[in-house]
């Protein structure tokens, strides 16, 4: 077991040493946000204490070197995702505005009467409702590929869905209520061969493995800093800068525009087209150090612990009476969805609380697939780089103690 680097990275984590009423913290949540390594608000703390400034309009040396730090991750975050040019990098405030950014602009730019949208039946609401909203607008029809009870892509429904009225395919690259990695190179390459165009939602991959849009293909990838050991109100949204260029604005007003009169206003040229207002400044900062971080741990301990991770995990709950698990796909990310016979999520949820152990209890905002599995919710623990065997453990026993307590 690699978990001898995993206790020396717990370090770097402040909040990971927590103990309360006795019982130390075992943080098993990362699905839904990550702890934050003391680097990314030591770098947040100097940026705000120091070095604080607004970005693009002052000529004065604070204004001009938060200009810099700002346009610097940019460049880190296109080399992260291995984009072409750091121009195709725009700054959300999330996975959810970049998904509505890219729906609201398609909608009103490339979608028409009879067109076709497919996303999939293991979307995040995220996924869903923004393509709902624009095929509303523009009277496009929303196709839904359908999961299996392994909670797996249908690819062959996927194959057949897929026609020359289908304008865009919209899918998620790991799923947060199952852990399934979607095959999303072969689905970039099925929609591109009927001439649509493909948006990855990354929220839940990018913490796990390394991003390559280049080798995707893919025209957009939107993820989420706080989900990658970065601050909240922060996202990306990666796109092809052709397409960018073509789309128009999503939100206007300030930084936006090239120049702007009564009669006649023209918009900047990308990134810029889709930043308007003041953006989180410190917040991108502190996302440039947490992909600084990140970058160091590496992807291959990454992958490998969080694989070992996953397995004893799963072998531990499943042998323990009455444990369903929800999602058990061939190539899955370290999320562990399940159910206990007799207890309800929310009760597993809170017992588990007062042993210190945190999880997801709820639909995780998936409620199709819920839907689909014939449950209101499931327990969720999701599993980081900085997790270990001995937090598995304290997992498995509280389950224990809770069936104890309700059964
Ligand atoms: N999932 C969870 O699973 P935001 O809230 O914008 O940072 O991310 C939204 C989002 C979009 N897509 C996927 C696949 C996601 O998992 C999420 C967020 C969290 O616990 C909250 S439901």
């Amino acid at each position: 077991m690699s978990t001898d680097l995993a206790v020396q990275y717990r370090q770097d984590f402040p909040v990971l040493s927590l103990v309360k009423e006795g019982k130390s913290l075992v943080y098993l949540d990362n699905g839904a946000t990550t702890q934050k390594p003391r680097v990314v608000a030591d770098r947040m703390y100097q940026f705000y204490t120091q070095e604080y400034g607004t970005i693009h309009r002052g000529v004065y040396f604070l204004s001009q070197q938060a200009t810099s730090f700002y346009d610097e991750v940019r460049e880190k975050v296109a080399t992260f995702l291995n984009a072409s040019r750091s121009e195709e990098i725009i700054f959300t405030r999330g996975t959810t505005e970049a998904i509505n950014l890219v729906a609201s602009c398609v909608s009103r730019h490339w979608l028409k009467a009879g067109d076709e949208v497919i996303v999939t039946g293991m979307e995040h609401h995220a996924n869903i409702v923004p393509w709902q909203e624009a095929c509303l607008a523009s009277g496009a029809v929303l196709k839904v590929v359908p999961i299996t009870q392994a909670g797996e892509l249908d690819m062959d429904v996927f194959r057949q869905l897929v026609s020359a009225k289908t304008k865009f395919v919209s899918v998620v690259h790991v799923s947060n209520a199952l852990g399934t990695i979607n095959p999303v190179k072969d689905i970039v390459d099925l929609a591109h061969s009927v001439g649509a165009k493909v948006l990855l939602d990354g929220a839940q991959a990018v913490s796990h493995m390394p991003i390559d849009v280049r080798q995707l293909d893919c025209d957009f990838y939107a993820f989420s800093s706080h989900k990658l050991f970065g601050p909240t109100g922060v996202g990306v949204l990666y796109g092809k800068y052709q397409l960018l260029d073509e789309l128009p604005p999503y939100q206007t007003g300030g930084d936006m525009i090239e120049t702007v009169t009564f009669d006649c206003t023209t918009y900047a040229k990308p990134p810029a087209k889709f930043e308007a207002g003041t953006p989180s400044i410190a917040e991108v900062i502190g996302l440039g150090a947490a992909i600084d971080y990140v970058t160091n741990v590496g992807f291959d301990f990454i992958g490998k612990h969080e694989a070992e991770l996953l397995n004893y995990a799963t072998q531990k709950l499943v042998a323990l009476p009455g444990i369903r698990l929800i999602g058990t796909a061939r190539e899955k990310a370290s999320v562990l969805s399940f159910v206990i016979d007799g207890i309800h999520p929310h009760d597993v949820g809170t017992i588990l609380d007062e042993c210190g152990v945190a999880i997801r209890a709820g639909h995780h905002c998936a409620q199709p697939i819920m839907a689909y599995f014939g449950v209101p919710a499931t327990n969720r623990a999701s599993f980081s780089f900085y997790n270990t065997v001995e937090d598995v453990d304290r997992l498995v026993d509280a389950v224990r103690y809770c069936q104890g307590v309700m059964l």
